[in-house]
């Protein structure tokens, strides 16, 4: 087969995001837009010779049209093995996982994770390294700078390759097997976890409602929950992926899984709620009547995860990112073990699990993951709160109230600002950068301001500093305010504001979140002067 070089020029606005490149799908589908970015990938990583990747994506619009590309590309960039999940599905915890047990030098994934889906909605490539995790900020600077001189991609002329059927095929030269995407993932998390206590939890009437959002984890969690663990049938929902989501925003929060959330408060709600987002490395956790926010249960999964059976020798460290709540700093503080405030985005994790500083990472946006694979996972943090409620025997309710008497409680909210003019949203980053020294010991309503500052990160493993990561702004008395661009958005800025405050020890914790949130919200938007510089205070969205 005749590889062919074609000449190409290059296109604008390929710099990776937070997670990977993000633009809408129309954009994807311009002619070369596809082309150069896995190119330069390509020369980004000193060429595709001899090598094997994963290739797989959340089943989006586009995603099995960019996977014959991706193909052919990888075959025309001599590539020796590619390993494609069925019909193109590969959550992107289970890429991560086959990049690691393939010793694969690393993998494509297609999905823009819990943005829509659908030709007028959104669409992603991230590429993930030969560690199984995100291309950290030195490789997706060579990326971006490849983009900028690309003169030619490598591809070759080939029909379609069937991807219907698990098997090995070839494309030229390059082999390609289809492997079942479940298959070895579900292998991994029956290491991890203790199956027969969940099942026996099953068994014993346990309910649950896991709603997949018609997004990837459909057949993962019908294979496992219904499958394997004996949940009753129908206990996943919205489980076969479609293209457009059923035009859903596959977002696992109060928002946008707003019917499992009606569910849970109501008095049908089973014993445990969950969901998962596009590409399955995010979860929502709902116990009967009892949200339990993204920092909450990365702090209560660390304090429990002794009871699952990879955990069991207790953890090495714990790491968050930096707007994710203190919660789980509480708890590596109590069990005597390390824990690292990194900047948004799962990249920056990859390093400490690499070195074994820690264990178990998660974010303030629904993400938790362990060291078992380099990526967030969803329905392994599900599997995870499950092996521990079998092994307490209590509600999640219960489990919740409980943490929250042994170390306090950090109310939590997220108010996400969308489509803010670009201009606008980094004027008022940069009014809030310009009075850093000024803010220090002034009050706003009955917050004063103890510290303020903009994060940077020094990673402690390759000593590689990351800065403007976010302005953070804490009060007296455990409260805290966090500003950030989002790194994922396709249109606009998307301001995001997080808001916390703790309440110590012996403070109030049944308080409405947001009541409990309503002083230090105030002060924030006062200090960002949030109506003049963006003309609107109410959010898009709160989680
Ligand atoms: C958001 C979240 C971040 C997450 C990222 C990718 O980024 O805040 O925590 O890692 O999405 O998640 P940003 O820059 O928009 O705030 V996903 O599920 O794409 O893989
Ligand atoms: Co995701």
């Amino acid at each position: 087969m005749q590889i062919e070089t074609i000449e190409t020029t290059p296109i604008e606005g390929q710099m990776p995001g937070t997670s990977g490149l993000r633009k809408k799908t129309r954009v994807f589908m311009e002619p070369r837009f596809l082309e150069n970015f896995i190119q330069a990938t390509f020369d980004a990583i000193g060429g595709g010779d001899g090598k094997t990747l994963i290739v797989g994506g959340d089943g989006r619009y586009f995603n099995k049209d960019a996977i014959q590309t991706i193909l052919r590309m990888s075959a025309g960039n001599g590539v020796a093995q590619v390993i494609v999940g069925q019909n193109g599905i590969l959550s992107t915890p289970a890429a991560s996982h086959l990049i690691r047990l393939n010793g694969a030098d690393g993998g494509f994934i297609l999905s823009a994770s819990h943005n829509p889906g659908g030709i007028d909605e959104d669409f992603g490539v991230k590429f993930n390294a030969a560690n199984g995790g995100p291309a950290p900020e030195g490789l997706t600077a060579k990326m971006f700078e490849a983009t900028q001189s690309i003169s030619a991609y490598k591809t070759v002329t080939a029909p379609d390759v069937d991807l219907g059927t698990v098997g090995d095929v070839t494309l030229g030269e390059m082999a390609i097997r289809v492997v079942d995407p479940v298959e070895s993932y579900q292998a991994l998390m029956a290491e991890l976890f203790d199956f027969d206590a969940i099942r026996a939890l099953f068994a014993g009437g346990f309910t649950m409602c896991f709603d997949a959002m018609h997004a990837v984890t459909g057949p993962y969690a019908k294979a496992i929950l219904e499958g394997t663990l004996g949940a009753a049938k129908g206990t996943v929902v919205n489980g076969v992926p479609l293209e457009d989501f059923g035009k859903g925003h596959p977002d696992p929060n109060p928002i946008w899984a707003k019917e499992l959330m009606d569910l849970m408060m109501s008095d049908k709600a089973p014993d445990l709620g969950a969901a998962s987002d596009g590409d399955g490395d995010r979860n929502m956790i709902v116990g009967r009547g009892a949200y339990v926010t993204p920092s909450d249960s990365l702090a209560i999964l660390a304090a429990n995860a002794h009871l699952a059976p990879a955990y069991r020798d207790g953890l090495a460290g714990i790491a968050r990112s930096m707007p994710t709540s203190p919660a789980s700093d509480r708890v590596a503080a109590k069990l005597g073990i390390g824990s690292f405030e990194t900047p948004t985005g799962w990249k920056f994790f990859g390093n400490l699990l690499d070195a074994g500083k820690v264990t178990i990472c998660g974010e303030e946006s629904a993400g938790t993951g362990s060291d078992h694979v380099r990526e967030k996972d969803g329905l392994w943090a599900v599997l995870l709160w499950l092996n521990i409620l079998a092994a307490r025997k209590r509600s999640v309710a219960d489990i919740v109230a409980q943490h929250w008497q042994d170390y306090g409680r950090d109310y939590y909210s997220r108010y996400d600002y969308e489509a803010v003019p670009t201009d606008a949203a980094n004027t008022l980053m940069a009014h809030l950068r310009g009075q850093f020294d000024d803010l220090l010991g002034q009050s706003f309503g009955n917050m004063t301001v103890a510290a303020a500052d903009e994060f940077s990160y020094h990673d402690p493993v390759d000593g590689s500093v990351s800065q403007n990561q976010g302005v953070r702004i804490r009060f007296e008395g455990g409260g805290r305010a966090v500003f950030r661009l989002s790194g994922t958005g396709t249109q606009g800025a998307t301001l995001r504001l997080y808001l916390e405050q703790y309440s110590g020890m012996d403070g109030a914790r049944d308080l409405d979140t947001q009541v409990a949130l309503a002083d230090v919200r105030a002060a924030a938007q006062a200090i960002c002067d949030m109506e003049a510089k963006i003309g609107r205070t109410t959010p898009d969205v709160i989680t």
